[in-house]
């Protein structure tokens, strides 16, 4: 599980991503400070079904402290990105190749409007810059359909292939499945086109679906950053107000053991003795948490995962009464799948292997058998039987 997180220069991209990962990178007020992408881990939050249990668990691929789950997200920042960045500017294309593997893109918006489209300080428009990276996406999208159209209508003539498997073809490396290809089509009531605008129509919906968009409307902090907020919400986007600043800000202090923060929570605890310069940066950032109950930046990563992309935590085991695997390890693996996803999806996440050999599978809860068509729900402990 990837997200990227986009925008324009000075948006906040690098804070927000420092503050969601923990990893150090350079931010600075200098438009393109981030040049090659950085990558972290951040962590999406489940109740651990240890509880449940009533046994510590052991997990492998993701944490548990007290009782919640982590299970880790990974997170790419990107340079910035400029209007006409399709066609090389800025940073150009090299930075949108670096969003082909995201399964969704956080954009960080300067809500605050205080800087104009190059991430100098100006004017800007929160609902114009929304709008200017889906463009760019879009416009780099038609850019990669293009590739090779003209020689695709002789091939769908020759009964070769469709025009869905050539859309998917052409997208295969930004994920877009045949069944994504396919709904597009038909809704959009498609055949094949060289037409510019039909061809950007079609970009436009398959976007939707393989590099869906987050909004973090950042640097909250800033009075005029409400108007803006308000803006971005009246488009009916998925938008979720941050301060990037903020949440960096609480968990290096909390890192530094001055301060108890459990990221995504409303207050926090002062715990050793603070100097004054940081007692008052603080004391602000009390003030916001009051204001907005919470900085937004794990409630978006959360959020992303959860309710924008409908994503389920399920636990693979493979002993159904001690929920274990074979050495002991208590619920070893947290895995992030898509809504509706079967016993069957969960063991090819496991394994191929275990896949080609599966029987069926036991819901660990009730005990009872399942077969591999079985519909997994949030939060499910499943052993696939092989
Ligand atoms: N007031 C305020 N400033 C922020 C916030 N997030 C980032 N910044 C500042 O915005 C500037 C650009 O940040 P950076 O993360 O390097 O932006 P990037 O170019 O998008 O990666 C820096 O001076 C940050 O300190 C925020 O939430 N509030
Ligand atoms: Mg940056």
């Amino acid at each position: 599980m990837k997200v990227a997180v986009v925008g324009k220069p000075s948006s906040g991209k690098t804070t927000f991503f420092s503050a969601a990962t923990l990893v150090d990178a350079e931010i600075s007020a200098r438009p393109f400070t981030t040049i090659k992408p950085n990558h972290g881990t951040a962590y999406v939050r489940a109740p651990c079904p240890c509880k449940e249990l009533g046994r510590p668990c052991n997990p492998r691929n993701s944490k548990c402290e007290d009782g919640v789950r982590l299970v880790p997200v990974q997170v790419v920042d990107v340079a910035g990105l400029v209007p006409g960045a399709h066609d090389g500017r800025g940073m150009g294309n090299q930075f949108l190749a670096d969003l082909a593997d995201a399964q969704a893109l956080i954009h960080v918006v300067d809500a605050s409007g205080r800087l104009d489209t190059e991430g100098n300080a100006g004017n800007g428009d929160p609902v114009a810059d929304a709008e200017m990276l889906e463009n760019e996406v879009d416009y780099w999208m038609l850019g990669i359909l293009k590739k090779g159209w003209s020689g695709v209508a002789r091939r769908i003539e020759m009964h070769q292939t469709t025009l869905e498997e050539a859309i998917q073809k052409q997208f295969s490396g930004l994920g877009v499945s045949l069944e994504d290809a396919k709904e597009v089509v038909r809704s959009l009531g498609m055949s094949f086109t060289e037409d510019e605008s039909e061809l950007f129509r079609l970009v436009s919906s398959l976007r939707k679906k393989c590099k869906p968009i987050a909004v973090a409307a950042n640097k909250m902090d800033l009075p005029s950053a409400s108007a803006g907020l308000e803006a971005l919400n009246a488009t009916g986007r998925f938008v979720v107000p941050t301060c990037a600043e903020a949440e960096l800000a609480l968990r290096r202090a909390a890192q530094k053991g001055l301060i108890r923060y459990v990221p995504g929570a409303s207050s926090f605890e002062v715990v050793g003795g603070v100097p004054e310069q940081q007692g008052k940066a603080l004391g602000f950032i009390a003030s916001l948490l009051g204001q907005f109950g919470g900085t937004g930046v794990q409630e978006l990563v959360d959020k992303v995962v959860y309710d924008f992309l409908g994503l389920i935590v399920v636990y693979p085991v493979e002993d159904e009464t001690h929920w274990c695997d074979k050495k002991g390890n208590v619920l070893p693996d947290a895995f992030l799948l898509p809504n509706g996803s079967t016993a069957l999806d969960l063991a090819k996440k496991v394994h191929t292997e275990v896949a080609e050999k599966m029987k069926g599978a036991v819901d660990c809860r009730t005990r009872r058998k399942i077969g591999k068509d079985h519909v997994l729900r949030n939060n499910d402990v499943v052993r696939i039987l092989v």
